[in-house]
């Protein structure tokens, strides 16, 4: 009978540290979710089929200002290429894609025409003083801090609604949105 008395004691002993454990990776997991929301917040992208769209930002205007320019990351991470094809935002009367150039020695802006490629596996950044888009026909000065939606379709992926963040009017240090645009 004496010799059954250990049993349950190193039974207990070998047992104790499994709560323990369970706790402890109970709290990593806890700790992975929270980890895993914070850079998705602070990233701020948008989904749609193999299509992310990384921070999509805009830039304060001054008063009485007819466009506003729109800039982002589009990353494809299909196997086949798409297309953005159209922008609408209630901002704006209209949002066209334009892509900068030199011409003849000048900077020019033009539409881009049948929509902007994203190749497959690839990406393309929207920003001042390359490709960007342009809220044309504003209906009201955006202010830095407040967000716009605004909702892109893409040729396979769909469309998708996405949060534009003003930023401050003299972000990058680029005028170039002050160049083609007064119409
Ligand atoms: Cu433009």
């Amino acid at each position: 009978m004496s010799n059954l008395l250990p049993k349950p004691q190193a039974f207990a002993l070998r047992g104790a540290p499994l709560p323990s454990l369970q706790r402890l990776s109970l709290a990593l997991c806890v700790l992975l979710l929270l980890l895993a929301c914070i850079p998705a917040a602070i990233a701020h992208e948008f989904k749609v089929g193999d299509i992310e769209i990384e921070h999509p930002w805009s830039r304060a205007t001054p008063p009485g200002a007819k466009v506003a320019g729109g800039y982002f990351t589009v990353i494809n991470k299909g196997s086949a290429p798409d297309r953005l094809l159209s922008i609408s935002s209630d901002i704006s009367d209209k949002a066209e894609l334009h892509e900068m150039g030199v011409k003849d020695g000048v900077m020019t802006m033009r539409p881009v025409e049948g929509g902007l490629e994203i190749p497959a596996g690839g990406k393309v950044a929207l920003k001042p003083g390359a490709y960007h888009l342009m809220f044309t026909g504003l209906k009201r000065q955006p202010k830095q801090g407040e967000k716009f939606p605004a909702t892109l379709t893409f040729e396979k992926a769909g469309s998708v609604k996405v949060e534009f963040v003003v930023e401050g009017m003299g972000e990058t240090g680029s005028d170039d949105m002050d160049m083609d645009h007064a119409e």
